[in-house]
């Protein structure tokens, strides 16, 4: 017997909202100057981020794989009966498949995506239509609204098991990442689970590697932050005058993406009501990737009110996925 199979979308932000508007108007005109990471992925962003993914320079992604291949027997094992499932970050949906390859569906098990990226939404929904008995929701929106609407029915039997993986977690800052641990942990309830995925500190050669690849794709992810603020809000700004520029910010423990003007240059956002100048080798920061030891995310996930089931990590890559109990 299988379950029919839904899809919901809800109205989620657009680079064209008037939030998108208030983003820039704010935060291009910080010093320094920043863009937030989540406008990276319109329908390119989140093509070129799936491309990342596959370069020889990033191994999130495959290490994260490799650990849920070799243990999503153990953590269902672990979790016992599993109804319902929430990702933040949703992304193309292969890790959830690849979880749910290990989930006993003698009941069935309802899936919720969460994910700002209407194209990404489109590909996960795909993916995992496929499967029996499962039921898949998608959110099109930022991460605690789209919990929100997830979670807002109570599960009547089993649990609910959010995953944050990816180490998506990693464009938070640590107040940042805490305040939304304890967000998930308020949605849960107790024997609840979360999942959480995260990149670990490693050299800075690789570290640099990953984020400022030989071949130029998170060169290209990153600019095209400005391209498609040109094309929605009709900016001005000089692709060719920018440099992608990744550093390895050893005090704060992150990876900062920047794009670095070449030259001096005027720039105008007239949807957004904005004209500056930016200075000759002035940055705008376009995202904070937070790197853990597996210490510190035991740390803050059980200060958030989780109790730390199980830590596994990838040696070979330095990542970590870890399992927590809503206490
Ligand atoms: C999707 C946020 C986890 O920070 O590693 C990849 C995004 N940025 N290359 C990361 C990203 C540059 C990625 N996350």
């Amino acid at each position: 017997m299988s379950t029919p199979r839904s899809a919901s979308f809800t109205a989620g932000p657009d680079a064209s909202t008037p939030e998108f508007v208030a983003a820039l108007q704010y935060y291009l005109t910080l010093r320094p100057r920043q863009l937030p990471s989540r406008y990276l992925y319109d329908d390119l962003g989140s093509a070129l981020f799936e491309a990342i993914c596959r370069l020889p320079w990033y191994g999130i992604t495959r290490a994260e794989s490799r650990l849920l291949d070799a243990h999503a027997d153990d953590i269902f094992a672990r979790l016992g009966l599993v109804s319902r499932i929430a990702e933040l970050g949703s992304g193309s949906g292969d890790k959830l498949r690849r979880l749910l390859a290990a989930h006993d569906r003698r009941s069935s098990i309802e899936v919720h995506l969460i994910d700002i990226s209407a194209s990404a939404l489109e590909t996960s929904t795909a993916a995992l239509a496929s499967l029996d008995d499962v039921a898949v929701v998608a959110h099109r929106a930022r991460y605690e609204t789209g919990l929100a609407e997830a979670l807002e029915e109570r599960s009547r039997k089993g649990r609910t098991l959010v995953l944050f993986l990816g180490s998506n977690i990693g464009n938070y800052d640590p107040p940042g990442a805490s305040a939304l641990l304890r967000g998930i942990r308020s949605t849960l309830d107790a024997g609840d689970a979360l999942l959480l995925g995260a990149d670990l500190i490693k050299p800075e050669r690789d570290l640099l590697l990953a984020y400022d690849d030989p071949l130029g794709v998170t060169a290209a992810f990153n600019r095209n932050l400005l391209v498609r603020t040109n094309r929605e809000l009709d900016a001005t700004f000089d692709l060719g005058a920018f440099a992608h520029r990744a550093v390895w910010n050893a005090a704060a423990s992150r990876i900062e993406m920047h794009l670095v003007a070449r030259s001096a240059q005027r720039v105008s956002v007239p949807r957004a009501g904005l004209e500056f100048t930016i200075a000759a080798g002035e940055s705008i920061w376009t995202e904070s990737s937070y790197k853990y030891t597996p210490d510190r995310l035991t740390a803050i996930i059980s200060a958030a009110g989780f109790r730390v089931d199980q830590q596994w990590i990838d040696e070979g890559d330095q990542f970590a996925l870890t399992l927590a109990a809503a206490a």
